[in-house]
């Protein structure tokens, strides 16, 4: 099989690329001009999803069956900041795809990785989840998913395009930024061991439960729904099992056995947190029979000896 990673040089298209290798797959990948990606086993291209025509170029050059669309501006941060950005690479950058594969004159599988934010403002009762609930985005980045998702389902319907759509939920483990939580609080307990912060770990809120699963994980999600997916169709990709980061954080801490205070740091806190989200993946399941393999005490071990040996 010959799969096409869009926006290959990110965390999760680390982990795809090697998982595709892993099962035999012939594997391409694109990056940004001022990205590296130190893989001898992959063929790599520069792409910028903004030129529509470089996309078409690069489509017929490597004729892949199936592409795999990563390529986003992904951070919700970076969202507020420059809205511009995130509407131009996750929607623009999406459409310029989605057109580059309507002129081909073969149909490659397409898999467009949507976000678990698209559903946005969660009502008690909606828990856990399922695909066909309301999407009520409550960000920018969300909002820009939710159209991607919107476009997908256009595209394979209006053309007979074989284009499938994933939500994916909070995903973790080694590489990941710091900006996310899971890395972030391994960060700081790694920074702390080796004396380069003060023994207090800075957090925002705890209460809240977030439905998360091993970056592993989750491309072997991805590379089975590209395979047995229903054109068309989006399927959410997440453990099923949300966790509160009250949970997360003592399993970091007794990983450890230096002596760590716990502080709120009120910049981590968010005005609009949602209580729940956890993610309903029968259909998931259903379709490709995927279960999760990486326990969370695993990843989170994973994760922590990561930013050790920093
Ligand atoms: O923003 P950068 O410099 O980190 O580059 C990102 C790249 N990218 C682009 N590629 C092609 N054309 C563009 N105009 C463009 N803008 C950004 O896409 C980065 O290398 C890659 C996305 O990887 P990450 O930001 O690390 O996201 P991650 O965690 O791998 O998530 C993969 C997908 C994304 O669609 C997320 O929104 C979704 O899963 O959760």
């Amino acid at each position: 099989m010959k799969a096409l990673i869009i926006g290959g040089a990110g965390f999760v298209g680390y982990y795809l690329t090697e998982h595709l290798l892993n099962i035999g797959w012939s594997v391409s990948v694109t990056k940004l001009e001022n990205e590296l990606i130190n893989n001898n086993a992959v063929e790599q291209y520069n792409l910028n999803i903004l030129d529509q025509s470089s996309i078409s170029d690069l489509l017929h050059q490597t004729r892949p069956d199936y592409i795999f669309h990563l390529a986003a501006q992904s951070s919700v941060a970076l969202s507020w900041k420059n809205p511009s950005l995130t509407v131009d690479v996750n929607i623009k950058g999406s459409v310029n795809l989605l057109e580059a594969v309507k002129e081909l004159d073969y149909k490659p599988r397409l898999l467009l990785i949507g976000s678990g934010e698209e559903y946005g403002h969660i009502l008690p009762d909606e828990t856990p989840i399922s695909e066909n609930n309301h999407v009520r985005p409550g960000n920018i980045y969300a909002a820009t998913k939710a159209c991607q998702n919107m476009l997908g389902k256009i595209y394979a319907d209006a053309y007979q395009m074989d284009v499938i759509m994933v939500r994916a939920f909070n995903h973790i483990g080694p590489q990941q930024a710091p900006i996310f939580v899971v890395a972030d609080f391994c960060k700081q307990v790694a920074e702390i061991e080796k004396g380069l912060q003060s023994p207090v770990i800075n957090v925002g809120n705890l209460t809240v439960k977030r439905d998360f699963t091993d970056v592993r994980d989750v491309v072997r999600a991805y590379s089975l729904l590209i395979q047995k997916g229903i054109s068309g169709e989006t399927y959410n990709v997440g453990s099923g099992k949300a966790v509160s980061i009250e949970e997360i954080l003592k399993l970091i801490l007794s990983c450890s056995n230096a002596n760590i205070k716990v502080e709120v740091d009120t910049s981590k806190l968010r005005p609009t947190d949602i209580a729940i989200i956890e993610a309903d993946i029968s259909m998931l399941q259903e379709c490709t029979g995927w279960k999760k393999q990486i326990s969370l005490p695993d990843t989170i071990i994973d994760t922590l000896n990561y930013w050790r040996n920093q």
